[in-house]
């Protein structure tokens, strides 16, 4: 008899794209849902104790306790031969698909990430020095991060008026990847329908996904990531 996998799912995190997936799928696996920290918001020392890297998500199989969002979604689609979620090497979209499937992770998050970071660490300033903070903040915004998101979101635009997925003309893995970057983007207004249409319009169409509905039952939180 072979292992369960379980998808160990912490609130308001990048796991929730795992869960999506999952469901979309239609593959059995166990659930587990942490809830963070109440003070700190971090993940609970259970959770952080799952694996190395103390991130979530993490995936177990048997003695297998698997980090990493991307290499989780590729793990768990390597188990299921017959799925769709991957254009096949060789077929026309199979480039588009390779892209935004890596650009999720290698340049859209460290962006997305850095924007986060150094609002949050405004915030927790002393106030006499958040002007100081706040001008530096503004220039790395201005010079670095959002050049470099506008344009990736851009390119998101050309690419979703040629064809509609991520992936090119069917739902792929890389939706359910860059799902979590641009729903969270279009929540804190970085990705807006003024700017980037086509990506909202694919936002509303990601949610309309039957397995959107069952991802978020099973997670039972208001949206899948923090607030601040
Ligand atoms: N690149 C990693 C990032 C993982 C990560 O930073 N996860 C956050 C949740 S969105 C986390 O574990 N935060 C809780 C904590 O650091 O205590 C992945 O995709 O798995």
């Amino acid at each position: 008899m072979t292992d369960t996998l379980t998808l160990h799912h912490l609130e308001y995190s990048q796991s929730f794209r795992v869960l999506w997936m999952l469901e979309e799928l239609g593959t059995p696996f166990d659930l587990k849902v942490y809830s963070r920290d109440a003070k700190t918001m971090a993940a609970p020392d259970d959770y952080k104790a799952l694996s190395p890297l103390g991130t979530a998500p993490v995936v177990t199989e048997g003695g297998l306790a698997l980090a990493e969002s991307s290499a989780i979604m590729e793990y768990i689609l390597d188990g299921i031969p017959d799925q769709t979620l991957r254009p096949a090497v060789g077929s026309p979209h199979r480039a588009r698909y390779l892209f935004w499937w890596h650009a999720a992770q290698g340049s859209m998050m460290p962006l997305q990430l850095m924007a986060t970071v150094t609002t949050i660490s405004q915030k927790r300033l002393p106030f006499f020095m958040r002007p100081f903070v706040k001008l530096y903040v503004q220039g790395l915004n201005n010079l670095f991060i959002q050049p470099r998101l506008n344009r990736l979101l851009t390119l998101a635009e050309a690419d979703l008026a040629s064809a509609p997925w991520f992936g090119g003309e069917t739902l792929t893995a890389a939706d359910f990847l860059i799902a979590y970057n641009m729903i969270v983007g279009a929540e804190r207004g970085v990705i807006n329908e003024t700017q980037h249409p086509r990506c909202i319009e694919w936002v509303e169409r990601m949610k309309a996904l039957p397995s959107f509905a069952r991802a978020t039952e099973k997670d039972g939180r208001a949206s899948m990531a923090l607030s601040y």
